[in-house]
């Protein structure tokens, strides 16, 4: 039985899925999608899941269907239930907390970063200038759900309990683009104190990072390669 992760390293979301594989030291055929290719809207991938987006896994079941899964959080719930995990998704009341959070950042507060990136970076890829009234927008989004989450991390480490939580991973991966879409989260100082405190002491969300601004690096032709994420 095998399981197949189509991923571009590069990718935020696909650095959710990527880290929790690392975190549960699980075996999966790496496929490598490339998204500034355009591979993502081939046939294939289109079959796989029909918004053309990264990333996808597949399952290959005891009974033998297939379990084609897109969207981070539910392959990443996947993962931790079929391992039986139950520390990046507890099983007592705190899976709550951590399933509130999840469903938080995808309905508020990830909704800013894709926006600084499409405009301040992805833009000048295509050689188009930003939309300033995007931008705006992201701006607000930033402001109103930052503070709250800012808020909520004074005196944390961790969004939810005293360890890493697939919250956190959800959380944090807003700020993967961070050095290239100059998107203004530094104006928070508990986010950024979390967000460097995950760089530094969680091995595999370190790698995950160096992993993304690397390829990012290269693809964006910039020569160094860093090894600060933040
Ligand atoms: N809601 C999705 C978002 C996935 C997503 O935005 N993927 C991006 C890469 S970070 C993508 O595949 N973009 C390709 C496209 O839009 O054509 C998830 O959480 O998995």
């Amino acid at each position: 039985m095998s399981i197949n992760y189509y991923t571009d390293h590069r990718s935020g979301s696909c650095r959710r899925v990527s880290t929790v594989i690392e975190e549960l030291g699980i075996q999966v055929n790496e496929i490598f999608v490339d998204l500034l290719a355009g591979e993502n809207r081939s046939e294939k991938m289109l079959k796989l899941n029909p918004h053309g987006m990264l990333p996808v896994l597949v399952d290959e079941l005891d009974n033998g269907e297939k379990l084609v899964l897109s969207e981070a959080a539910a392959i990443n719930i996947y993962l931790c239930e079929k391992y039986n995990d139950n520390k990046l998704l507890p099983s007592d009341s705190e899976r709550y907390q951590v399933l509130k959070w999840m469903s938080w950042g995808a309905e508020h507060f990830r909704q800013a970063a894709p926006i600084y990136f499409e405009e301040n970076v992805m833009a000048a890829l295509m050689g188009a200038q930003p939309n300033q009234a995007r931008l705006r927008e992201g701006e607000k989004l930033l402001e109103i759900h930052g503070a709250v989450l800012d808020q909520h991390l004074e005196g944390r480490n961790y969004i939810v309990g005293d360890h890493l939580t697939l919250a956190d991973i959800d959380l944090a991966a807003a700020l993967s683009q961070m050095p290239r879409s100059n998107i203004p989260f530094d104006r928070f100082k508990n986010i950024m104190r979390w967000a460097n405190g995950l760089d530094k002491n969680v091995k595999s969300w370190r790698k995950t990072g160096i992993e993304l601004n690397d390829g990012m690096n290269k693809a964006l032709g910039i020569s160094h390669s860093s090894k600060v994420v933040l």
